[in-house]
């Protein structure tokens, strides 16, 4: 690595100009978002996202809630960063390339489409998700955008319901949170 360096160096000393372009790391993007509970809904769900991306790499997403039935919830990423006066401000699930709704590992399905999570008896999730489809940079970024837990399950576009193909049927929007740019 050093070698090649020093060899790129050298011959960018002698390149025409814009032929020569030194090795440069992968940028690494982190998003952050604070969850809080649908005023609407009314039960006191909340939680932290953090986001990692380096690169072209999968986005590493740790997730952290509290407060919900114990089992599995629905967990997207919502297409607006807006969650005023409630979590349906966010819009539907985000979708830049115009899909139907399915399972993260589904071949179709909507960028924002996390699937489940799924609490614990004490109605806590601490889980990391790793995922290819979402990205922390570029024109389909996800920063400035939404998360959204649902109260009830993501059937993952499965279940035959009407719902099943746009949101999964999923239920009602629990908890809520803006994602933003994170520190490094
Ligand atoms: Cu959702
Ligand atoms: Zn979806």
């Amino acid at each position: 690595m050093m070698f090649k360096s020093l060899v790129l160096a050298a011959l960018c000393s002698v390149a025409v100009a814009g032929k020569c372009k030194p090795d440069t790391p992968a940028t690494t993007v982190t998003g952050v978002a604070s969850l809080t509970p649908d005023v609407t809904f009314g039960a006191n769900v909340t939680g932290t996202v953090k986001m990692v991306q380096t690169g072209s790499a999968p986005a590493v997403i740790k997730v952290k809630l509290a407060g919900l039935t114990p089992g599995l919830h629905g967990f997207h990423i919502h297409e607006f960063g807006n969650i005023f006066p409630d979590c349906t401000a966010a819009g539907g699930h985000y979708n830049p390339f115009n899909k139907t709704h399915g399972a993260p590992d589904a071949a179709t399905r909507h960028v924002g489409d996390l699937g489940n999570v799924e609490a614990r008896a004490d109605g806590t999730v601490d889980v990391e998700i790793t995922d290819t489809m979402v990205h922390l940079s570029g024109s389909t970024s996800v920063i400035g955008r939404s998360f959204v837990i649902h109260a009830g399950v993501d059937d993952l576009g499965l279940g035959g319901h009407p719902l099943s193909n746009s949101t999964g049927n999923a239920g009602k929007r629990a908890a809520c949170g803006v994602i933003g740019i994170g520190k490094n």
